[in-house]
């Protein structure tokens, strides 16, 4: 199918207003839906937020409160239109009771529940629909979403800060913070834009973090999960007295009210795999891995980083303990350098699976 400019620029600011539920709308997709009638955006749509309207419908309405009426324009979305009773009642009849004419459709949605249909109940109503357009576009845009739909798993982010020698931690000092400001920043966004952190229980006890977002605004705080096989968690550690939620995995030892208990592999930590697919199937779409080397690993040699941002600084630490991954072993693991940043003088290498590609040109901070 081959595209005019004008409908690609159709379709691009379709997913550009799509971008407005970033971070809110979780463990649906961003989508975004503009209307056109005789070459012109009549009317835009997006997926705000979770048990919020569908971009379909925010979109038709938006054309009545711009005193245009729906009947007869196209629909530009970058989504299939759902046709299930969800949280909200089918895109698909908000189309065709509007009196859509024609529907142009960026990305077929995945989601079983969905898949397919919406597109066959449009067309069984006379409705053209040409599907198609800007569709790589639109699937980076909701890559968590189709890589959830795919594996019913969240992707993972790896956070590493070292020393100029590649420690991650000095024995000689109490723990503290030794990357810039800029980089503290970035790790508050990096919080913002995941569902859940995962850290091993060495870093609570060594650090006793609180993993929670308060350099930049957030509506809400990542669910924070502890790696914790044989029970160790400090009782009066912050993460267990803090009003967030926070849970522990562990394999042995009393049950708690906030824990939850996993079978170990056979080495006898508990499994990355089996970690992700519990977190996977709460509709988490987005993980970030803080933890210490023996965690990175773990989940490294399990195949189970989509991504890591290296931060090295010029700090040198007396007694370091290294982080023990090489730039050798993330390329066995198929990874790339994909983006480098310098976050108020602190080097950053941002690393990637082949062919996934890095969220935005600045992610994790805002464009
Ligand atoms: C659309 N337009 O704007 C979005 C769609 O349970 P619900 O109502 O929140 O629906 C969730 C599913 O609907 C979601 O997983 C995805 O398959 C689809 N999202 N569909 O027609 C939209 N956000
Ligand atoms: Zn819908």
């Amino acid at each position: 199918m081959s595209w005019s400019s004008e409908e690609m620029s159709f379709m691009a600011h379709a997913i550009e207003v799509a971008e407005r539920g970033r971070g809110r709308v979780r463990p649906n997709p961003l989508v975004g839906c503009v209307l056109v009638k005789n070459g012109k955006v009549i009317a835009e749509g997006w997926h705000d937020h979770l048990g919020g309207l569908h971009a379909e419908q925010m979109a038709i309405h938006d054309a009545e409160e711009n005193g245009y009426s729906p009947n007869g324009s196209t629909a530009y979305v970058t989504l299939e239109p759902c046709n299930h009773h969800g949280r909200t009642p089918p895109c698909t009849e908000s189309l065709m009771w509007a009196g859509i004419k024609e529907v142009v459709v960026a990305h077929r949605d995945p989601n079983p529940t969905v898949r397919g249909n919406g597109i066959n109940v449009l067309e069984n109503e006379g409705i053209v629909v040409r599907e198609g357009l800007l569709q790589d576009e639109a699937a980076f845009q909701m890559q968590p979403f189709l890589h959830w739909c795919e594996n019913m798993r969240p992707l993972v982010t790896l956070k590493v800060a070292m020393d100029c020698d590649g420690n991650v931690d000095d024995l000689a000092s109490e723990s503290h913070r030794f990357t810039s400001e800029a980089s503290l920043d970035a790790v508050h966004y990096l919080r913002k834009e995941v569902d859940a952190i995962i850290i091993g229980v060495e870093t609570v006890q060594r650090d006793d973090p609180a993993l929670t977002i308060r350099r930049v605004e957030s509506e809400k705080q990542p669910l924070r999960v502890v790696m914790d096989r044989t029970l160790r968690i400090p009782q009066d550690s912050r993460l267990l007295n803090d009003e967030h939620e926070t849970l522990v995995l562990h394999s042995q030892g009393d049950e708690f009210e906030w824990s939850q208990r996993m079978a170990p592999a056979e080495d006898g930590f508990i499994s990355p795999e089996a970690v992700l697919r519990m977190l996977g199937d709460r509709g988490f779409q987005e993980i970030l891995l803080e933890g210490g080397p023996s965690t990175a690993q773990h989940f490294l040699s399990s195949g189970l980083v989509d991504r890591v941002v290296l931060i090295s600084t010029d700090t040198q630490f007396k007694q370091g303990v290294p982080f023990g991954i090489s730039n050798e072993d993330l390329r066995a693991n198929d990874m790339e350098v994909v983006n480098e940043f310098d976050w108020g003088g602190d080097k950053v290498h941002c690393w990637s699976k082949k062919g996934l590609g890095w969220p935005t040109s600045s992610w994790p901070t805002p464009l």
